[in-house]
């Protein structure tokens, strides 16, 4: 008997120990730490009636966007921001305008983002995004009040709000959801160059099922070489890739290496923590590009991006229409891959790979199939 309760003893012991390592261990990409935090809402006036001012501003719509200018210059990954652009589709962007969804969070091709919920998202015909700069603390709250876009006057209202204070810290606290339909291509944080981001989703599950929690984005205080945000895919075989460094002595020299027969050129450094270098000659396919600093203790403190290089377009035929054909032909195509633009004698036609077109007027005329990869390559045929 004794030993049983020993034995739970130890068992229970472990159990706590496990569960507070567990709750202790946040998600790090090396530069942010994402942990859960007790359940918090701030909210906004969320009025789309009330005049903006410095200090509340707010848009809504189907792919609505808003810059607004911070209060305070707020880091992200290091890089120091006195703007924010902020989507009707729950996102936050650094360094683009416009608004996006459903975007690859590791290499997002718009820079840097938080992305609450990364999906296709839409206020069209209720709430919107609401930014209200508040102070006692110094923070900006925004908030979306949103269906998602498939749900659109369907009145399934979803509400969640980032938070940003002035220490670079970031609180996203998701308040209520009530889409049926929801999807989430992976929420988060990234500094969009492959390597830097937390997906919130990874961790803790798709946005709209966080109904009542709150998670936190603090940076780490361990030294870190943060590379700033590539363009990837390109067509290009060279690239100025630049970045800096964060808690080494009097900043400090990095070394680059690369894993194809790429060549570095030297490494430029604008200020103590900042630096820059071009990489030329990038192979075809992913060129992993690692950037090392050596902290106090003699360790290497490394971040390796990739950068993907696609200089190949996409390769089209046409199966038909071909040769004589009658007025309404169809229209059959193969593509590798791309996005296809169909256009008959130059103009363009709305259709797919199986669709008649539209009739045509007796004569010789040019149908053409066009296709763009992701890194602007562009393939075609003509019949
Ligand atoms: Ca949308
Ligand atoms: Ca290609």
């Amino acid at each position: 008997m004794k030993k049983t309760g020993l034995m739970l003893t130890i068992f229970l012991l472990l159990a706590a120990m496990f569960f507070s390592l567990k709750t202790a261990f946040a998600s790090t990409d090396g530069f942010y730490n994402l942990s859960e935090v007790t359940s918090t809402w701030e909210g906004t006036d969320a009025s789309r009636t009330k005049s903006p001012t410095a200090d509340y501003d707010y848009t809504y719509g189907d792919e609505s966007n808003l810059s607004y200018n911070l209060p305070w210059s707020f880091n992200f990954y290091g890089q120091p921001y006195s703007q924010i652009n902020v989507d009707t589709n729950g996102n936050v962007w650094f360094g683009a305008t416009g608004s996006a969804h459903s975007f690859n969070l590791t290499n997002t091709g718009r820079g840097a983002v938080i992305a609450a919920w990364n999906n296709d998202l839409s206020s069209y015909y209720y709430g919107g995004v609401f930014v209200q700069h508040k102070t006692n603390p110094e923070r900006v709250v925004i908030e979306w009040q949103t269906e998602t876009y498939t749900e659109e006057g369907f009145h399934r209202p979803n509400t969640f709000e980032v938070v940003l204070f002035p220490d670079g810290s970031i609180r996203m606290d998701y308040k209520s959801f009530s889409t049926t339909n929801g999807d989430d291509f992976g929420s988060g944080i990234s500094n969009s160059n492959g390597a830097n981001f937390i997906s919130n989703s990874s961790a803790y599950g798709s946005a709209f099922t966080l109904t009542g929690r709150s998670f936190q984005v603090t940076e780490t205080t361990d030294p870190a070489v943060i590379v700033a945000p590539v363009i990837s895919p390109i067509n290009v075989t060279i690239q100025t890739i630049s970045g800096t460094t964060r808690g080494f002595i009097n900043g400090a020299a990095i070394t680059v290496s690369v894993d194809t027969s790429a060549t570095i050129g030297p490494v430029i450094y604008p200020t103590s923590t900042t630096w820059r270098f071009t990489a030329s000659g990038l192979t075809e396919g992913t060129n992993n590009i690692s950037v090392s600093a050596t902290d106090a203790n003699g360790n290497p403190v490394t971040s390796t991006v990739p950068v993907f290089i696609d200089t190949i377009p996409p390769t089209v035929q046409i199966l038909s229409p071909v040769g004589v054909v009658n007025k309404f032909p169809v229209v059959n195509y193969t593509v590798s891959d791309g996005t296809v633009t169909v256009t008959v004698d130059g103009e363009m036609v709305h259709k797919v790979s199986g669709d008649h077109l539209d009739p045509l007027p007796t004569g010789g005329h040019m149908l053409r199939v066009e296709a763009r990869d992701l890194a602007g390559n562009v393939g075609f045929a003509d019949s």
